[in-house]
């Protein structure tokens, strides 16, 4: 199934991927948010078609999501996301200075090799039936939550992680703190809740994260 959403970018970019999956979502917010032209080909879980030689051409690793801008193939959530940003944004998405560009992107790499294993395992429990054991599941909770406090404390006073506009290290973790909420009603983290709702007023992660389907 392919659909086709507003257009900006000069030359028309395909993203290949499901809608289920937050590594996708990043990707689709983003183009959304930044009003980017695109063609979405649903690929990845039921969809298939990531072991076809086609597939493997644009990505050895067979896994989504991957973006196809002025025939060039882009894969690693992250670096796609950097890419749009700097390329599509540069004037309210991406800092000129590089000190401060990296300050923001802190928050995406931290993800990744911080807090994301742990809300990997969370979300599997809580939504996909891949069940921890008690011990396990509260020792997650508890990282995560202590991960989540440092975001709490380093966002307050800006709207968004990218300041007074969504940045790279929005767009990244977007999925997550949604997830993040929609696991844990108690959270009382001021902070994060505000910059979840300023997140959610915004169509296109309505569309992309709020909305997406498990
Ligand atoms: N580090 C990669 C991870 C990509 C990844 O693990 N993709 C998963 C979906 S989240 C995938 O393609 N799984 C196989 C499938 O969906 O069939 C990224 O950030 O893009």
């Amino acid at each position: 199934m392919t659909q086709t959403s507003s257009a900006r970018a000069i030359a028309p970019i395909r993203v290949w991927g499901r809608l289920s999956s937050a590594n996708v979502q990043k990707v689709l917010w983003c183009l959304d948010d930044l009003r980017i032209g695109y063609n979405i080909v649903l690929a990845g879980g039921t969809h298939g078609g990531l072991s076809v030689d086609e597939f493997r051409a644009l990505n050895p690793n067979q896994l989504v999501p991957v973006l196809l801008d002025r025939d060039i193939a882009l894969w690693e959530s992250n670096v796609i996301v950097r890419y749009l940003c700097k390329q599509y944004a540069p004037d309210t998405s991406y800092r000129a200075d590089p000190l401060q560009q990296a300050l923001e992107e802190r928050w995406t790499d931290w993800y990744g090799t911080e807090l994301g294993p742990h809300m990997t395992a969370l979300w599997g429990h809580f939504k996909r039936g891949k069940v921890l054991a008690q011990e396990t599941l509260a020792r997650q909770l508890v990282r995560a939550t202590q991960l989540w406090a440092m975001i709490e404390n380093a966002i307050a006073g800006t709207t968004f992680i990218g300041g007074d506009a969504p940045g790279v290290s929005d767009y990244s973790l977007g999925p997550a703190i949604h997830r993040w909420l929609s696991i844990n009603d108690n959270a009382v983290s001021p902070n994060l809740l505000r910059w979840h709702s300023a997140l959610a007023i915004r169509p296109a992660y309505q569309h992309h994260i709020v909305a997406a389907p498990l």
